[in-house]
């Protein structure tokens, strides 16, 4: 097996398999962007005559994205493997001259009801962007509590000691990252998982007191809270507490599926005070990472052939990336003043138990990438966090999170879901950016077909948070 490792262009993994004479292709997908990618990538396949079968998986692919926009690119056959651990059996059945016949059938067969699926999802109804603004939620913005922070203005948070983000851990995903499906603690003394996941804790605890002891990975961050408005959708953030110098605007989707009775339809500019409401808000920005020190660990175990502590390694760092997050938002919450009285266990940290939340673009709430230039633009964060973006809004090094802060007592998550032409028009608008470009960046969120068919899918409504 040949492991061209991350961001590699089509025509790399083009000359690969024609000198390797690969018998399949595998390609993984994190993040939204790397959805277009795929889709791209098979098209050069085509276009360069490779015929081998493809192999689709990673935690933001789904099978209807498959079957609806990357098996239509090219001639040869593409899978979609939703475990790694099947793939050695799907492998066989492709390589196999009895088992190959039944299973592309098959494949052919399920593709083909999820584009029917899909084009049935397409088809339901969008409500008119200014009707879905008209029904947003609203409050008495005269009584809305809008606590002041202690400071206003931009933090630098350098080589917090690991030691204090560790009660922030949530251990639960780091047991789905190896497919031991279950929560933490609970999964040690599971009957069937129980012995694996004990074995696997172990060994992490193990890598980690020296990870601890021998500082092999850092913890920076860059943060701000600042004086903030909605005006309509956007959020407009401030550098003085009387709102007369704009630093940078923040820009939110609504939702429009149609719903029943007379729930909202939601944006997160709605739990921001309205400039017109006469009263200041404040919002918060943050960028951490604990990926600072994480390849040269890795390199340092994958030269001693150790690819069990290497994974061990990077899914260390993303615990302590997620745990960093939580930290930052209990101290902004500190800040704010309604964090000092919540005396909340580290449990009910895990399950955000706490007032406010921590959107990041990305996520459903706010599914759009590009968001983060903002944010990385206003913090600083290459200069000060060392946290870089990459062209298709990923972040360098790799555990890294960044997001907002909103602090209203009634801020929650949710899917903004699909959306119409006509908010996907306004938001390019409002964003400066190209409608092609918007509808690109919003593929997954699209509920029409774009010109350029810049419309994905996903599995359904997706998670309200990371994990
Ligand atoms: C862990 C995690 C993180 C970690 C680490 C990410 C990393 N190191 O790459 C941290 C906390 C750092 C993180 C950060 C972010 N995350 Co995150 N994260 C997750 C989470 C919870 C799990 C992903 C994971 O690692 N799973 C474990 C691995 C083993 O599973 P997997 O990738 O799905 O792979 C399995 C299969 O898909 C398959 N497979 C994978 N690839 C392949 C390839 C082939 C060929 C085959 C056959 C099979 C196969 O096998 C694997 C094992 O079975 C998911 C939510 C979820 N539950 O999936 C969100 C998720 C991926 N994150 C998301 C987002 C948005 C982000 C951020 C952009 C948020 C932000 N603004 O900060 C950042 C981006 C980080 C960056 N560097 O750019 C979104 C992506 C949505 C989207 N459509 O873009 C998700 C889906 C959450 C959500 N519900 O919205 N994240």
């Amino acid at each position: 097996m040949t492991d061209l490792g991350v961001m590699v262009a089509a025509d790399r993994i083009a000359k690969a398999i024609r000198e390797t004479g690969a018998d399949l292709v595998g390609l993984s997908g994190l993040i939204t962007p790397s959805l277009d990618e795929m889709a791209h990538t098979v098209r050069e396949f085509a276009r360069e005559g490779i015929t081998i079968p493809v192999l689709i998986g990673g935690a933001t692919t789904s099978p209807a994205h498959t079957a609806v926009k990357i098996a239509p690119a090219t001639p040869t056959t593409v899978v979609h493997v939703a475990d790694a651990s099947r793939a050695v059996g799907v492998a066989g059945a492709l390589l196999s001259a009895d088992l190959r016949p039944a299973f592309l059938e098959r494949n052919a067969a399920l593709q083909a009801e999820l584009r029917r699926d899909y084009a049935g999802r397409q088809s339901k109804p969008l409500l008119p962007l200014a009707e879905a603004r008209a029904r947003r939620r609203s409050f008495d913005w005269d009584t809305v509590d809008l606590p002041v922070p202690s400071f206003t203005g931009v933090r630098v948070e350098e080589d917090v000691p690991l030691a204090d983000l560790l009660p922030y851990v949530d251990w639960s995903p780091f047991f789905h990252a190896w497919q031991l499906r279950g929560r933490y603690p609970k999964i040690l003394d599971d009957a069937v998982l129980g012995e694996k996941a004990r074995e696997l804790f172990a060994d992490a605890q193990e890598l980690l007191s020296e990870i601890l002891q021998d500082r092999l990975l850092r913890a920076r961050a860059v943060w701000g809270l600042f004086p903030a408005n909605s005006v309509g959708d956007d959020i407009e953030l401030y550098a003085d507490a009387k709102g007369e110098h704009l630093l940078s605007t923040l820009h939110t989707l609504r939702q429009q599926q149609e719903k029943s009775g007379d729930a909202p339809y939601e944006a997160l500019a709605d739990f921001v005070a309205p400039r017109g409401s006469g009263r200041r808000d404040h919002v918060g920005l943050f960028a951490v990472t604990a990926g600072h020190g994480l390849p040269e660990l890795c390199a340092r175990f994958e030269a001693d052939q150790d690819d069990y502590r290497s994974i061990l390694a990077k899914a260390l760092s993303d615990r302590l990336a997620e745990a960093f997050a939580e930290w930052l938002h209990k101290r902004a919450r500190d800040e704010w003043g309604f964090g000092l009285s919540e005396g909340l266990s580290n449990d009910d940290l895990i399950r955000e138990k706490y007032r406010g939340i921590r959107p990041a673009p990305g996520y459903p709430a706010c599914p759009e990438h590009t968001e983060k230039r903002t944010l990385f633009s206003l913090l600083d964060a290459p200069g000060r966090a060392g946290i870089t973006l990459t062209e298709s809004c990923a972040m360098l090094p790799t555990a890294s999170v960044s997001g907002l802060l909103l602090a209203h007592p009634e801020a929650h998550y949710f899917a903004v879901g699909r959306l119409g032409k006509d908010q996907v028009a306004d938001y390019a608008r409002r964003k400066g950016m190209p409608l092609h470009e918007a509808e690109r960046w919003l593929g997954p969120n699209l509920g029409y077909e774009a010109d350029g068919g810049a419309a994905v899918v996903t599995q359904g409504p997706e998670a309200d948070t990371a994990s």
